[in-house]
Protein backbone atom coordinates (compact mmCIF):
# COMPACT_ATOMS: atom_id res chain seq x y z
CA UNK A 1 0.00 0.00 0.00
CA UNK A 2 1.10 3.75 -0.68
CA UNK A 3 3.50 5.61 1.95
CA UNK A 4 2.04 9.26 2.19
CA UNK A 5 4.48 11.09 1.06
CA UNK A 6 5.05 12.96 3.76
CA UNK A 7 5.87 10.49 6.04
CA UNK A 8 8.36 9.33 3.32
CA UNK A 9 10.16 12.74 3.63
CA UNK A 10 9.59 13.24 7.14
CA UNK A 11 7.04 14.71 9.27
CA UNK A 12 6.98 18.14 8.04
CA UNK A 13 3.88 19.50 6.41
CA UNK A 14 4.92 20.01 2.41
CA UNK A 15 2.29 22.60 1.95
CA UNK A 16 3.81 25.13 4.00
CA UNK A 17 7.12 24.87 5.57
CA UNK A 18 5.77 27.04 8.52
CA UNK A 19 2.99 24.04 9.73
CA UNK A 20 4.61 21.41 11.19
CA UNK A 21 2.77 17.90 10.59
CA UNK A 22 1.16 17.13 14.73
CA UNK A 23 1.53 13.92 15.79
CA UNK A 24 0.68 13.93 19.34
CA UNK A 25 -2.67 13.98 20.77
CA UNK A 26 -1.49 16.14 23.41
CA UNK A 27 -0.80 18.92 21.37
CA UNK A 28 -4.27 19.07 19.21
CA UNK A 29 -5.19 22.29 19.42
CA UNK A 30 -9.11 23.62 20.72
CA UNK A 31 -11.17 23.92 17.59
CA UNK A 32 -15.01 24.55 16.82
CA UNK A 33 -17.05 22.80 14.90
CA UNK A 34 -19.57 23.97 12.30
CA UNK A 35 -22.67 22.76 13.80
CA UNK A 36 -24.76 20.44 12.18
CA UNK A 37 -28.45 21.78 11.44
CA UNK A 38 -30.56 18.67 12.32
CA UNK A 39 -33.99 19.85 12.77
CA UNK A 40 -37.01 17.05 12.13
CA UNK A 41 -36.58 14.12 9.13
CA UNK A 42 -39.08 16.25 7.27
CA UNK A 43 -36.50 19.40 7.12
CA UNK A 44 -33.57 17.09 6.37
CA UNK A 45 -34.28 16.85 2.14
CA UNK A 46 -33.67 20.46 2.34
CA UNK A 47 -31.25 21.07 4.79
CA UNK A 48 -29.31 17.97 2.90
CA UNK A 49 -29.24 19.30 -0.14
CA UNK A 50 -27.75 23.28 0.70
CA UNK A 51 -25.18 21.25 2.89
CA UNK A 52 -24.35 19.19 -0.22
CA UNK A 53 -23.95 22.61 -2.77
CA UNK A 54 -22.03 23.77 0.16
CA UNK A 55 -19.50 20.87 -0.26
CA UNK A 56 -19.59 21.15 -4.13
CA UNK A 57 -18.82 25.18 -3.34
CA UNK A 58 -15.96 24.84 -1.25
CA UNK A 59 -14.57 21.06 -1.12
CA UNK A 60 -15.04 19.05 -4.21
CA UNK A 61 -16.58 21.00 -6.79
CA UNK A 62 -19.87 20.98 -9.58
CA UNK A 63 -20.26 17.29 -10.88
CA UNK A 64 -21.79 18.20 -14.12
CA UNK A 65 -24.81 16.23 -15.11
CA UNK A 66 -24.53 13.11 -17.08
CA UNK A 67 -25.02 13.28 -20.88
CA UNK A 68 -26.94 10.72 -21.76
CA UNK A 69 -27.41 7.35 -20.67
CA UNK A 70 -24.76 4.67 -20.05
CA UNK A 71 -23.59 2.17 -22.72
CA UNK A 72 -22.58 -1.34 -21.78
CA UNK A 73 -20.88 -4.38 -23.73
CA UNK A 74 -20.18 -7.43 -21.80
CA UNK A 75 -16.62 -8.43 -22.52
CA UNK A 76 -16.65 -11.98 -20.97
CA UNK A 77 -18.52 -14.68 -19.04
CA UNK A 78 -18.27 -17.77 -16.73
CA UNK A 79 -19.57 -19.55 -14.46
CA UNK A 80 -16.92 -22.14 -13.00
CA UNK A 81 -15.09 -18.49 -10.98
CA UNK A 82 -14.12 -18.43 -7.64
CA UNK A 83 -13.71 -22.03 -7.20
CA UNK A 84 -17.36 -22.25 -8.57
CA UNK A 85 -18.53 -19.81 -5.93
CA UNK A 86 -18.81 -17.35 -8.41
CA UNK A 87 -20.56 -16.01 -11.99
CA UNK A 88 -18.03 -13.49 -13.63
CA UNK A 89 -18.74 -11.08 -15.82
CA UNK A 90 -16.03 -8.57 -17.98
CA UNK A 91 -18.01 -5.23 -18.78
CA UNK A 92 -17.11 -2.36 -20.37
CA UNK A 93 -19.23 0.85 -19.53
CA UNK A 94 -19.14 3.88 -21.64
CA UNK A 95 -21.01 7.17 -22.39
CA UNK A 96 -22.39 7.57 -26.10
CA UNK A 97 -22.61 11.41 -25.64
CA UNK A 98 -19.57 12.02 -24.00
CA UNK A 99 -16.91 10.29 -26.61
CA UNK A 100 -14.06 11.95 -25.20
CA UNK A 101 -14.07 9.49 -22.38
CA UNK A 102 -12.63 6.13 -23.24
CA UNK A 103 -14.96 4.30 -20.81
CA UNK A 104 -14.39 1.88 -17.98
CA UNK A 105 -13.73 -1.85 -17.70
CA UNK A 106 -15.85 -3.29 -14.95
CA UNK A 107 -15.19 -6.59 -13.24
CA UNK A 108 -18.47 -8.67 -11.54
CA UNK A 109 -18.67 -12.03 -9.33
CA UNK A 110 -22.01 -12.77 -8.47
CA UNK A 111 -22.65 -15.71 -5.95
CA UNK A 112 -23.62 -18.94 -8.11
CA UNK A 113 -26.19 -20.13 -5.68
CA UNK A 114 -28.60 -16.85 -5.70
CA UNK A 115 -31.86 -17.35 -5.20
CA UNK A 116 -33.47 -14.16 -4.84
CA UNK A 117 -31.30 -10.72 -5.98
CA UNK A 118 -28.67 -10.24 -4.01
CA UNK A 119 -26.83 -6.97 -2.19
CA UNK A 120 -23.59 -5.61 -3.72
CA UNK A 121 -20.24 -4.43 -2.63
CA UNK A 122 -18.61 -2.17 -5.42
CA UNK A 123 -15.80 0.28 -5.39
CA UNK A 124 -12.54 1.23 -7.30
CA UNK A 125 -9.34 -0.18 -6.81
CA UNK A 126 -5.88 1.48 -7.43
CA UNK A 127 -3.79 -0.86 -9.38
CA UNK A 128 -6.36 -2.82 -12.30
CA UNK A 129 -9.07 -5.52 -12.46
CA UNK A 130 -6.21 -7.94 -12.52
CA UNK A 131 -4.62 -6.81 -9.85
CA UNK A 132 -7.73 -7.95 -7.32
CA UNK A 133 -7.91 -11.57 -8.73
CA UNK A 134 -5.94 -14.36 -8.83
CA UNK A 135 -8.05 -15.22 -12.17
CA UNK A 136 -5.19 -15.13 -14.83
CA UNK A 137 -7.83 -14.32 -17.58
CA UNK A 138 -8.99 -11.21 -16.17
CA UNK A 139 -7.24 -8.77 -18.78
CA UNK A 140 -4.87 -6.07 -17.39
CA UNK A 141 -5.74 -2.36 -17.47
CA UNK A 142 -5.08 -1.01 -20.38
CA UNK A 143 -5.67 2.71 -18.84
CA UNK A 144 -2.54 4.61 -17.05
CA UNK A 145 -1.84 2.81 -13.12
CA UNK A 146 0.78 4.55 -10.51
CA UNK A 147 4.68 3.36 -11.13
CA UNK A 148 5.13 1.06 -8.71
CA UNK A 149 6.76 -2.94 -7.84
CA UNK A 150 4.32 -4.25 -10.27
CA UNK A 151 3.94 -1.52 -12.70
CA UNK A 152 6.37 0.43 -15.04
CA UNK A 153 6.04 3.39 -17.20
CA UNK A 154 2.46 3.22 -16.16
CA UNK A 155 1.99 0.27 -17.34
CA UNK A 156 0.93 -3.07 -15.15
CA UNK A 157 4.09 -5.65 -15.60
CA UNK A 158 3.04 -9.49 -15.19
CA UNK A 159 3.65 -9.70 -11.80
CA UNK A 160 0.69 -7.29 -10.93
CA UNK A 161 -1.82 -10.51 -11.80
CA UNK A 162 -3.47 -10.47 -7.85
CA UNK A 163 -0.90 -7.88 -6.51
CA UNK A 164 -4.00 -6.68 -4.33
CA UNK A 165 -6.09 -9.69 -3.82
CA UNK A 166 -5.56 -9.13 -0.50
CA UNK A 167 -7.67 -5.64 -0.42
CA UNK A 168 -10.27 -7.74 -2.08
CA UNK A 169 -11.23 -11.31 -0.55
CA UNK A 170 -13.56 -12.31 -3.21
CA UNK A 171 -14.19 -15.29 -2.19
CA UNK A 172 -14.93 -14.11 1.32
CA UNK A 173 -17.22 -11.86 0.19
CA UNK A 174 -19.15 -14.29 -2.36
CA UNK A 175 -19.38 -16.68 0.03
CA UNK A 176 -21.03 -14.88 2.30
CA UNK A 177 -24.17 -14.46 -0.12
CA UNK A 178 -23.24 -10.96 -1.32
CA UNK A 179 -21.50 -10.01 -5.24
CA UNK A 180 -18.92 -7.53 -5.84
CA UNK A 181 -17.60 -4.98 -8.61
CA UNK A 182 -14.84 -3.14 -9.67
CA UNK A 183 -12.91 -0.59 -11.59
CA UNK A 184 -10.24 0.37 -11.62
CA UNK A 185 -9.62 4.64 -10.47
CA UNK A 186 -7.38 5.10 -13.92
CA UNK A 187 -9.92 4.78 -16.21
CA UNK A 188 -11.92 7.78 -14.99
CA UNK A 189 -8.89 9.88 -14.38
CA UNK A 190 -5.30 9.19 -14.60
CA UNK A 191 -3.79 10.24 -10.73
CA UNK A 192 -1.77 13.07 -11.56
CA UNK A 193 -2.01 16.57 -12.47
CA UNK A 194 -2.15 16.58 -15.77
CA UNK A 195 -4.68 13.25 -15.58
CA UNK A 196 -7.62 15.16 -16.46
CA UNK A 197 -6.68 15.46 -20.08
CA UNK A 198 -7.25 11.67 -19.92
CA UNK A 199 -9.86 11.28 -18.21
CA UNK A 200 -13.74 12.13 -17.43
CA UNK A 201 -13.28 15.77 -16.64
CA UNK A 202 -11.27 16.40 -20.21
CA UNK A 203 -14.24 14.56 -21.46
CA UNK A 204 -16.78 16.71 -20.24
CA UNK A 205 -14.50 20.10 -20.38
CA UNK A 206 -14.27 19.34 -24.57
CA UNK A 207 -18.34 19.53 -24.65
CA UNK A 208 -18.52 22.24 -22.52
CA UNK A 209 -15.27 24.23 -21.09
CA UNK A 210 -17.12 26.18 -17.91
CA UNK A 211 -17.32 22.44 -16.36
CA UNK A 212 -13.22 22.87 -16.04
CA UNK A 213 -13.45 26.63 -15.26
CA UNK A 214 -13.84 28.37 -12.13
CA UNK A 215 -12.98 27.77 -8.11
CA UNK A 216 -16.03 25.57 -7.53
CA UNK A 217 -14.52 23.22 -10.79
CA UNK A 218 -14.65 19.61 -10.15
CA UNK A 219 -11.56 17.68 -8.90
CA UNK A 220 -10.03 14.29 -9.30
CA UNK A 221 -12.13 12.88 -6.91
CA UNK A 222 -15.40 14.03 -8.30
CA UNK A 223 -14.19 12.45 -11.69
CA UNK A 224 -13.66 9.27 -9.51
CA UNK A 225 -16.78 9.48 -7.79
CA UNK A 226 -18.73 10.21 -10.78
CA UNK A 227 -17.35 7.08 -12.26
CA UNK A 228 -18.98 4.82 -9.19
CA UNK A 229 -22.57 6.42 -9.60
CA UNK A 230 -21.96 5.37 -13.71
CA UNK A 231 -21.45 1.46 -12.34
CA UNK A 232 -24.02 2.03 -9.97
CA UNK A 233 -26.32 2.76 -13.37
CA UNK A 234 -25.47 -0.66 -14.29
CA UNK A 235 -26.45 -2.68 -11.12
CA UNK A 236 -29.53 -1.15 -10.28
CA UNK A 237 -30.08 -2.47 -13.86
CA UNK A 238 -28.90 -6.22 -13.64
CA UNK A 239 -31.67 -8.55 -12.29
CA UNK A 240 -29.63 -10.65 -10.09
CA UNK A 241 -28.59 -8.00 -7.97
CA UNK A 242 -30.78 -5.92 -5.08
CA UNK A 243 -31.05 -2.44 -6.35
CA UNK A 244 -31.79 -1.97 -2.76
CA UNK A 245 -28.54 -3.16 -0.90
CA UNK A 246 -25.79 -1.25 -3.01
CA UNK A 247 -22.70 -0.73 -0.83
CA UNK A 248 -20.01 1.20 -2.13
CA UNK A 249 -16.46 0.65 -0.30
CA UNK A 250 -13.20 3.13 -0.73
CA UNK A 251 -10.09 2.86 0.78
CA UNK A 252 -7.74 6.24 1.19
CA UNK A 253 -7.93 8.58 -1.65
CA UNK A 254 -11.14 6.35 -2.83
CA UNK A 255 -12.24 6.22 0.32
CA UNK A 256 -12.93 9.83 -0.14
CA UNK A 257 -14.33 9.15 -3.73
CA UNK A 258 -16.29 6.50 -2.04
CA UNK A 259 -18.07 9.07 0.48
CA UNK A 260 -18.34 12.06 -2.26
CA UNK A 261 -19.97 9.40 -4.78
CA UNK A 262 -22.25 8.30 -1.23
CA UNK A 263 -23.39 11.98 -0.38
CA UNK A 264 -24.33 12.24 -3.62
CA UNK A 265 -25.92 9.96 -5.10
CA UNK A 266 -28.89 8.47 -2.49
CA UNK A 267 -28.83 4.76 -4.64
CA UNK A 268 -26.27 3.46 -2.59
CA UNK A 269 -27.64 2.31 0.51
CA UNK A 270 -24.31 1.56 2.26
CA UNK A 271 -21.73 3.46 2.13
CA UNK A 272 -18.12 2.56 3.47
CA UNK A 273 -15.03 4.56 3.82
CA UNK A 274 -11.92 3.17 5.12
CA UNK A 275 -9.50 5.53 6.37
CA UNK A 276 -10.19 8.27 3.80
CA UNK A 277 -8.39 10.71 6.13
CA UNK A 278 -8.64 14.30 5.48
CA UNK A 279 -10.63 15.70 2.84
CA UNK A 280 -12.46 12.50 3.95
CA UNK A 281 -13.76 11.14 6.88
CA UNK A 282 -11.24 13.00 9.67
CA UNK A 283 -11.80 16.37 10.50
CA UNK A 284 -10.37 19.12 9.29
CA UNK A 285 -10.29 21.51 11.75
CA UNK A 286 -8.09 18.88 14.10
CA UNK A 287 -5.09 19.76 13.43
CA UNK A 288 -2.87 15.79 13.53
CA UNK A 289 -1.86 14.43 10.41
CA UNK A 290 -2.58 15.23 7.11
CA UNK A 291 -3.79 18.76 6.75
CA UNK A 292 -5.80 20.63 3.83
CA UNK A 293 -2.49 22.30 3.03
CA UNK A 294 -0.95 19.01 2.35
CA UNK A 295 -3.64 18.04 0.64
CA UNK A 296 -3.33 20.87 -2.07
CA UNK A 297 -0.08 21.08 -1.97
CA UNK A 298 0.53 17.28 -2.69
CA UNK A 299 -2.77 16.65 -4.85
CA UNK A 300 -3.78 19.58 -6.39
CA UNK A 301 -5.71 18.23 -8.38
CA UNK A 302 -8.14 15.98 -6.25
CA UNK A 303 -10.36 19.33 -5.03
CA UNK A 304 -11.96 22.31 -6.14
CA UNK A 305 -9.76 25.08 -7.02
CA UNK A 306 -11.78 27.16 -3.80
CA UNK A 307 -10.21 24.22 -1.26
CA UNK A 308 -6.75 25.45 -1.80
CA UNK A 309 -7.83 29.07 -0.28
CA UNK A 310 -8.24 26.84 3.39
CA UNK A 311 -5.02 25.11 2.98
CA UNK A 312 -3.37 26.75 6.33
CA UNK A 313 -6.81 28.04 7.59
CA UNK A 314 -8.98 25.14 7.73
CA UNK A 315 -11.69 27.46 10.40
CA UNK A 316 -12.18 28.85 7.71
CA UNK A 317 -13.56 26.59 5.08
CA UNK A 318 -17.35 26.83 6.35
CA UNK A 319 -17.72 22.39 6.13
CA UNK A 320 -16.21 20.00 7.82
CA UNK A 321 -16.04 16.35 7.78
CA UNK A 322 -19.04 15.48 9.91
CA UNK A 323 -21.30 17.03 7.66
CA UNK A 324 -19.84 15.31 4.86
CA UNK A 325 -20.69 11.66 6.86
CA UNK A 326 -24.18 13.63 7.79
CA UNK A 327 -24.93 13.76 4.23
CA UNK A 328 -25.75 9.89 4.25
CA UNK A 329 -28.47 9.98 6.79
CA UNK A 330 -30.61 8.22 6.98
CA UNK A 331 -29.00 5.29 4.55
CA UNK A 332 -26.32 3.38 6.01
CA UNK A 333 -22.50 4.86 6.91
CA UNK A 334 -19.69 2.66 8.04
CA UNK A 335 -16.51 4.60 8.83
CA UNK A 336 -13.34 2.37 9.42
CA UNK A 337 -9.47 3.17 10.51
CA UNK A 338 -5.96 1.92 11.72
CA UNK A 339 -4.67 2.90 14.96
CA UNK A 340 -1.27 3.37 13.47
CA UNK A 341 -2.22 5.09 10.58
CA UNK A 342 -1.55 8.67 12.08
CA UNK A 343 -1.37 10.41 8.52
CA UNK A 344 -5.08 10.00 8.26
CA UNK A 345 -5.83 10.85 11.61
CA UNK A 346 -7.94 7.99 12.97
CA UNK A 347 -9.06 9.16 16.18
CA UNK A 348 -10.51 12.28 13.55
CA UNK A 349 -12.05 10.05 11.88
CA UNK A 350 -14.18 8.50 14.87
CA UNK A 351 -14.89 11.83 15.94
CA UNK A 352 -16.64 13.21 13.19
CA UNK A 353 -18.58 10.25 12.91
CA UNK A 354 -19.52 10.69 16.26
CA UNK A 355 -20.30 14.19 15.21
CA UNK A 356 -22.11 13.29 12.27
CA UNK A 357 -24.30 10.66 14.38
CA UNK A 358 -27.07 13.35 15.28
CA UNK A 359 -28.50 13.63 11.62
CA UNK A 360 -29.66 9.76 12.00
CA UNK A 361 -31.98 10.89 15.13
CA UNK A 362 -34.77 12.52 13.20
CA UNK A 363 -35.69 9.11 11.35
CA UNK A 364 -35.39 6.77 15.24
CA UNK A 365 -32.24 5.71 13.80
CA UNK A 366 -28.91 5.72 16.01
CA UNK A 367 -25.30 6.15 14.99
CA UNK A 368 -22.29 5.75 17.15
CA UNK A 369 -22.94 6.16 20.78
CA UNK A 370 -21.45 8.75 23.02
CA UNK A 371 -17.52 7.27 24.79
CA UNK A 372 -14.16 7.41 23.79
CA UNK A 373 -12.53 5.80 21.17
CA UNK A 374 -13.02 2.11 21.24
CA UNK A 375 -10.79 -0.63 21.46
CA UNK A 376 -8.92 -2.31 18.44
CA UNK A 377 -11.59 -4.81 16.61
CA UNK A 378 -14.87 -3.55 19.04
CA UNK A 379 -17.16 -2.74 16.03
CA UNK A 380 -19.50 -0.28 17.58
CA UNK A 381 -23.05 1.97 16.49
CA UNK A 382 -26.22 1.07 14.78
CA UNK A 383 -27.23 3.25 11.30
CA UNK A 384 -23.93 4.28 11.80
CA UNK A 385 -21.19 1.81 12.32
CA UNK A 386 -17.33 2.10 13.22
CA UNK A 387 -14.20 0.11 14.04
CA UNK A 388 -10.39 0.39 14.57
CA UNK A 389 -7.97 -2.41 14.21
CA UNK A 390 -4.45 -2.66 14.84
CA UNK A 391 -1.93 -1.85 12.36
CA UNK A 392 -1.08 0.62 9.35
CA UNK A 393 -3.10 2.24 6.49
CA UNK A 394 -4.33 -0.68 4.46
CA UNK A 395 -7.69 -2.25 3.40
CA UNK A 396 -7.09 -5.72 5.15
CA UNK A 397 -9.80 -9.08 5.11
CA UNK A 398 -9.96 -7.92 8.96
CA UNK A 399 -11.71 -4.71 8.15
CA UNK A 400 -13.89 -6.37 5.15
CA UNK A 401 -14.89 -9.17 7.87
CA UNK A 402 -16.59 -5.97 9.96
CA UNK A 403 -17.97 -4.56 6.74
CA UNK A 404 -19.94 -7.95 5.92
CA UNK A 405 -20.97 -8.29 9.88
CA UNK A 406 -22.01 -4.99 9.18
CA UNK A 407 -24.10 -5.23 6.45
CA UNK A 408 -25.43 -8.62 7.02
CA UNK A 409 -26.70 -6.87 10.95
CA UNK A 410 -29.02 -4.65 8.91
CA UNK A 411 -29.73 -6.29 5.61
CA UNK A 412 -30.22 -10.17 7.10
CA UNK A 413 -33.14 -8.67 8.97
CA UNK A 414 -35.36 -7.00 6.54
CA UNK A 415 -34.71 -9.66 3.60
C1 LIG B 1 -1.83 9.94 0.73
C2 LIG B 1 -2.78 11.07 0.95
C3 LIG B 1 -3.90 10.59 1.80
C4 LIG B 1 -4.48 9.28 1.27
C5 LIG B 1 -3.41 8.37 0.70
C6 LIG B 1 -3.84 7.23 -0.19
O1 LIG B 1 -0.62 10.27 0.18
O2 LIG B 1 -2.07 12.08 1.55
O3 LIG B 1 -4.87 11.59 1.90
O4 LIG B 1 -5.47 9.54 0.37
O5 LIG B 1 -2.52 9.06 -0.07
O6 LIG B 1 -4.68 7.36 -1.06
O7 LIG B 1 -3.24 6.16 -0.06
Amino acid sequence: MRLPLAFLLGATSLCAQTHTTNVDERKVPAYTLPALAVGEAKDWPRQRAALLAQFAHHVHGRTPATPGKIRVRVDGERDDCLGGLAHRTLLHIDLPELPGWHGMDVLLYVPQQAKAPVPCFFGLNFAGNQSVTDESDVPSTVAWLEDGPNVLAHHALPTSAGADASSWPLRTVVAHGFAIATVHYGDLEPDHKDGWRDGVRGAFAAKDATTHEGDAAWGAVGAWAFGLSRLVDHLVTDPRLDPARLAVVGHSRLGKAALWAGVQDERIALVIANESGEGGAALMRRDFGETIGDLVHNFPHWFCPRFAEYANAPERCPVDAHQLLALCAPRLLYVASARDDWWCDPRGEFLAAQHASAAWEPFGKRGLPAGDWPANHVRIGNEVGYHVRPGEHGLTPADWRHFLDFAELHWSQKH
